[in-house]
């Protein structure tokens, strides 16, 4: 008999490449998703390809971690071995905006999971995975960040996820359940969603190099962060719950870099260099040579539509946020040691790979309006 794990936020980035890795793995995959009104499974479906929908080897269901009633009968349903709770409001920036419904999904939505599974008597049976972050760390309070670093959240989503990483081992500790915290650090891929930093800077840069767009507005362009990728940190999760003994651990790769480095690796692929001038909101990212661009980054040099002294980054008030989380830089040395886990691939893989997958959408959305390339 395989095993049944249980995703809830299987629509996201890490839904896609967990439930990748559990298919690999023989397991039989349940998905919750939301009712909303587009189309939330096209992230899967552009993941999985073709054959996606007709081959069902993800078993969807509706539902909702602000919703105990429609929570608990899926647990009941499925009486999975594995539930790992992804669901989360996601963004940081958003969560100063939306304070409350991000404590209902993130914190409480936690909670919901372990007491349904307690409530049905599963608490022998099904392990619980929590998707903690390294956003508990906040201000950090010493670097490089592990298990026993003291928290310190800065956002209503990073005081959210204290709670969940807490009834997480308040649950272990007080009703023997196999729950524990996976503390992960920022991770990214092709599929991030477009609005973190990250992807926002490859999608745009792929539009402004081939002209479709003229300008990229940024907010705190000095922070720093430890950026993994995310297919190396789902297996994270799935070793967290094969461990004897339930604990939590840190995910990271132990580098960091700033957002500013996170762009100039970027544009580098397309055969962009970029020089900084000016302070604070004045600050601007100038084109400031023309190379070749990577060899397969889909792209040939006539495309390339920016020339030397245009101004292709821009500072924005709006984006930067009431209390910002400067630096973050983790110490997988436990993870390393007990799970026998660390990061495959490394930064600049990371961003060639995404700024590759964003030029071509751009040569798609170019191909579309033109029927050819100009
Ligand atoms: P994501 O792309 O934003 O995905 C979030 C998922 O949660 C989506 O499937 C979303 O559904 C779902 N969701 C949101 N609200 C929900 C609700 N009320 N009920 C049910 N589902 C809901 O996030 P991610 O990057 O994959 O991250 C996965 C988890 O890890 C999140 O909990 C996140 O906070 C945490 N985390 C992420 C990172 C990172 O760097 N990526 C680091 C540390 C921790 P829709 O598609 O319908 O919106
Ligand atoms: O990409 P971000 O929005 O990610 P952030 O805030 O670090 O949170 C992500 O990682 C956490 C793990 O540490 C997760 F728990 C969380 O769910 C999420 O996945 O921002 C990264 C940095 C921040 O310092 C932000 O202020 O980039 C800075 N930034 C500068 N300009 C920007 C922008 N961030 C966004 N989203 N958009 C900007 O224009």
């Amino acid at each position: 008999m395989s095993k049944k794990a249980l995703i809830t936020g299987i629509t996201g980035q890490d839904g896609a490449y967990l439930s990748e890795l559990l298919l690999k793995k023989g397991y039989e995959v349940f998905g919750v998703r939301r009712r909303v009104s587009v189309d939330n499974l096209s992230r899967l479906r552009e993941f999985y390809g073709p054959g996606f929908d007709a081959d069902k080897k993800i078993k969807f269901r509706y539902g909702d971690v602000t919703d105990s009633p429609g929570i608990t009968r899926l647990i009941a349903e499925i009486k999975p071995d594995e539930i790992y709770n992804l669901a989360a409001q996601s963004h940081v920036a958003v969560s100063f905006e939306q304070p409350e419904y991000t404590a209902n999904c993130d914190a409480l939505g936690a909670l919901r999971l372990l007491e349904a599974v307690r409530t049905l008597g599963l608490e022998k049976k099904t392990r619980f995975y929590q998707a903690s972050t390294s956003e508990l760390f906040g201000k950090v309070r010493e670097a490089p960040q592990t298990e026993l670093t003291p928290f310190y959240p800065r956002s209503p989503y990073g005081a959210s996820k204290l709670f969940g990483y807490w009834i997480t081992v308040n649950y272990r500790e007080s009703y023997g359940m196999f729950a524990a915290n996976g503390i992960l650090f920022n991770h990214e891929s092709p599929l991030r969603g477009e609005t973190f930093v990250t992807r926002k800077i490859t999608l745009a840069l792929s539009r402004i190099v081939l002209g479709l767009e003229k300008c990229l507005f940024m907010g705190n362009i000095n922070s720093k962060r430890d950026w993994g990728h995310a297919r190396d940190y789902v297996e994270a999760m799935w070793l967290i719950l094969q461990q004897k003994k339930a604990e939590d651990f840190v995910i990271a790769t132990g580098l960091q870099y700033s957002v500013k480095e996170f762009i100039e690796a970027a544009v580098k692929v397309a055969g962009l260099a970029i020089k900084w001038e000016g302070r604070g909101l004045s600050e601007k990212g100038i084109v400031d040579g023309i190379g070749r661009p990577a060899r397969d980054c889909g792209i040939a040099p006539g495309m390339i539509k920016v020339k030397k002294g245009d101004v292709i980054v821009k500072i924005a008030p709006e984006f930067f946020r009431p209390a910002e989380v400067e630096t973050l830089q983790g110490d997988f040395s436990k993870a390393g040691k007990k799970l026998g886990w660390s990061p495959k691939i490394k930064f600049a893989e990371l961003v060639r790979e995404m700024i590759i997958s964003d030029l071509k959408l751009a040569r798609r959305v170019i191909y579309l309006k033109t029927g050819g390339f100009q």
